[in-house]
C-alpha cells in the first residue's frame, strides 16, 4: 500500500446557498487533484459540509424543521451542487455522520486525558452570529462592533479551553522552516507576522447544551458540546480514519476494522481553503495535530475572494453569481475556464458578466473550439476523417507547452498554466493561417504537404486534450471522441508527439464552445 497524494477543500456551512467562492474553491482544488492523478499518482480529494452550530440549529427552528432533517435536506443541495462541477472527490463528508462523531470524541478524550484542557469561567462578549468571543479591543472607535459580528452580547458561562500557549514557539519555528507550508508567501507572512505579535490565547473548544444543543457531545462532560471549528477542523483526519488510514488509528489509539480495506492517507498533501478561514487552519489545527501526534498537512493553499462587479456579494442586493445558473446556461468547463483564468490562486478576484462572455468567446469560441472545429473539419473533407502519415512540425512547440504547464501545475501556479497552454492553442491556429490547408487541397501536388498540415494540427488537439483535462475534463474528453480515440486523456504522459495513429478514422466533429452573441 502507498500513500495517495491527499488533497482537501473547506467543508462549506450548510446553511446558505452554493455561491461563486464555494464552486471555485472545489475547482482549484480539482485541478490540483486531477493534474496529480494525470501524472499517474494516486489521489483522494474529500470534500464535505460543516454541519453542527448555532447558525444551524437557528436556521432549522426557522424552518420548522429538526437541525437534522434540515441537514439532510441540504446535504442533497450541496451535493448534487459539487456533482455539476465535475469535482472528482473520492469521498464526501458529512460533520452529522456517525464516522466523523466517533474520531472526533476520540480526539476529545485523548487530549483531555493528556490534560491539554481545563474549565473556566467566562464573563465577557459574545458574537452569536459568528460564535466567537470578542474583547473590549474589537470596540470600534464609537464603541460598537462591526456589524459582520451581528448581535454581540453579555455571556457569562463555564467552558472548556485547550492550553495553546506552550506551542505558539514551535509553530512559528516550524513555519519559518517549511517555507512551503504555507501557499502564497504573502499569507505565510501574514501568519508569521500574526504569532509573532500576539500572544495566542486559549481556545474555547465547547459551547454549554443549556445554549447550543446542536453539536457533538464533549465525551468527558455532558453539559457540552465541541465548538464548530474543532469539530470541523477535525474531518480532515476523521475520513482517513474510517478509511482505516494506519498513522491515524495508531495516533489515536483506534482499534480499526478489518472488514473496510485500509487507504494511507495522512498527512494530507494539499488543504486548499479560502483566506478568511487562514488562522484556524495555520494555527489551531497545526496545533490539534500536534497534540494528536499526527504531522502536518504538507500545504496550505490559501485562495483570495471573488466579488461581483467590483462589489462585495450579497444575496440582500442581488448582487450574486449563480454558479448552476452560469453552468446550465454555459456548461461547466466554461465556467471552470473563467474562474481559473480570470484568478490567480491567492489574491482577491472580480467577476464581471461582461469579461465572462468576452472570454468565452475570444478564448473558448474563436480560439480552442475554432481550432479543433476547423482541423479536424478539414480533415473529414480532405481526407474522408483518416489521420495522414506522421509529421512533426509542431512537435517542438508542444513539447515546450507541456514542459511550462507542468512547471506551472507544480507551483499551484494554475492562471498561469492556462496561459501557457493558450499559447499551443494560438500558435496551432497562426500554424492553420501559414500553410492554408484549403489553398494546398485545390493543388493536387501539394497533396504530401497538406498530409504534414493536417497531422499536425489533429496531434496538436490531441495533445491539448491531454493537458486541459485537469482544467476542462470534459472539453478534454469531447476533444478525444472527436479525434475518434475511445480513451480519457487523463495521462501527462500521452502529451508526448506522436501519439495518434496514421490511418485512424476521426469522429463527428461539434463545436465544442459555439459562438454566443454579447448580451
Ligand atoms: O468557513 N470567494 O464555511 P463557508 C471565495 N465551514 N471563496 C469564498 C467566498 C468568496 N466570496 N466565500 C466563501 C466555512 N469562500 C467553514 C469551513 S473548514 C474545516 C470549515 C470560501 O461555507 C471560504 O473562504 O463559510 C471557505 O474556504 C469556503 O468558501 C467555505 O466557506
Amino acid at each position: 500500500m502507498s500513500k495517495r497524494f491527499y488533497l482537501t477543500t473547506a467543508i462549506d456551512y450548510v446553511n446558505g446557498q452554493p455561491h461563486i467562492g464555494h464552486a471555485y474553491e472545489k475547482i482549484v482544488t480539482d485541478v490540483l487533484a486531477r493534474a496529480q492523478r494525470s501524472r499517474g499518482r494516486e489521489v483522494f480529494l474529500l470534500t464535505g459540509n460543516d454541519e453542527h452550530g448555532q447558525k444551524v440549529q437557528q436556521a432549522a427552528q426557522a424552518e420548522g424543521k429538526s437541525p437534522q432533517t434540515y441537514c439532510d435536506d441540504l446535504a442533497v443541495v450541496w451535493k448534487s451542487f459539487v456533482g455539476k462541477l465535475g469535482l472528482s472527490h473520492d469521498d464526501y463528508v458529512r460533520t452529522t455522520e456517525a464516522r466523523h462523531w466517533q474520531v472526533v470524541q476520540a480526539i476529545l478524550s485523548q487530549l483531555h486525558a493528556a490534560g491539554h484542557f481545563y474549565k473556566a469561567a467566562y464573563r465577557g462578549l459574545y458574537s452569536t452570529k459568528e460564535e466567537t468571543f470578542l474583547t473590549e479591543k474589537d470596540r470600534r472607535a464609537d464603541g460598537t462592533f462591526d456589524p459582520a459580528w451581528g448581535e454581540v452580547i453579555e455571556l457569562s458561562e463555564d467552558n472548556y479551553y485547550f492550553r495553546l500557549a506552550a506551542h505558539q514557539g514551535w509553530l512559528i519555528e516550524y513555519i519559518e522552516a517549511h517555507p512551503e507550508f504555507i501557499y502564497p508567501d504573502y499569507r505565510r507572512n501574514e501568519v508569521l507576522g500574526f504569532l509573532q505579535n500576539h500572544v495566542l490565547e486559549d481556545l474555547c473548544i465547547s459551547r454549554p447544551v443549556a445554549r447550543l444543543n446542536w453539536g457533538i457531545p464533549l465525551p468527558f462532560d455532558a453539559n457540552f458540546v465541541t465548538y464548530v471549528w474543532f469539530d470541523a477542523l477535525s474531518n480532515y483526519v476523521t475520513i482517513p480514519a474510517a478509511h482505516q488510514d494506519p498513522l491515524v488509528l495508531k495516533a489515536l489509539n483506534l482499534a480499526g476494522s478489518p472488514a473496510t480495506p485500509a487507504l494511507e492517507l495522512w498527512p494530507a498533501d494539499i488543504e486548499v481553503v479560502g483566506k478568511d478561514i487562514l488562522k484556524f487552519h495555520a494555527v489551531y489545527w497545526p496545533i490539534m495535530l500536534k497534540v494528536m501526534g499526527l504531522p502536518l498537512p504538507r500545504q496550505l493553499v490559501v485562495h483570495g475572494w471573488w466579488q461581483k462587479e467590483g462589489q462585495k456579494m450579497s444575496k440582500s442586493t442581488g448582487n450574486v453569481v449563480d454558479p448552476i445558473a452560469v453552468i446550465d446556461s454555459w456548461g461547466v468547463d466554461a465556467f471552470r475556464y473563467y474562474l481559473i483564468r480570470e484568478l490567480e490562486v491567492g489574491p482577491d478576484g472580480n467577476w464581471t458578466d461582461v469579461g465572462f462572455q468576452a472570454r468565452y468567446n475570444a478564448e473558448l469560441a474563436n480560439g480552442l473550439g475554432n481550432l479543433v472545429n476547423r482541423s479536424l473539419s478539414m480533415l473529414h473533407r480532405y481526407r474522408q476523417g483518416i489521420i495522414p502519415k506522421r509529421s512533426d512540425e509542431l512537435a517542438a512547440d508542444t513539447a515546450r507547452t507541456t514542459l511550462a504547464a507542468q512547471a506551472c501545475l507544480d507551483q499551484n501556479e494554475l492562471q498561469a498554466a492556462l496561459v501557457r497552454i493558450w499559447t499551443l492553442v494560438n500558435r496551432a491556429n497562426q500554424y492553420v493561417d501559414q500553410t492554408a490547408p484549403f489553398k494546398l487541397a485545390k493543388d493536387p501536388a501539394q497533396a504530401p504537404r497538406l498530409d504534414e498540415v493536417l497531422y499536425n494540427l489533429a496531434e496538436a488537439c490531441r495533445i491539448l486534450a491531454v493537458l486541459l483535462w485537469p482544467f476542462l475534463p470534459g472539453t478534454a474528453a469531447r476533444i478525444y471522441a472527436q479525434l475518434g480515440l475511445d480513451t480519457v486523456p487523463d495521462r501527462w504522459a500521452s502529451a508526448a508527439w506522436g501519439g495518434l495513429e496514421p490511418g485512424r478514422i476521426i469522429g463527428p466533429v461539434v463545436p465544442l464552445f459555439p459562438r454566443r452573441d454579447l448580451k
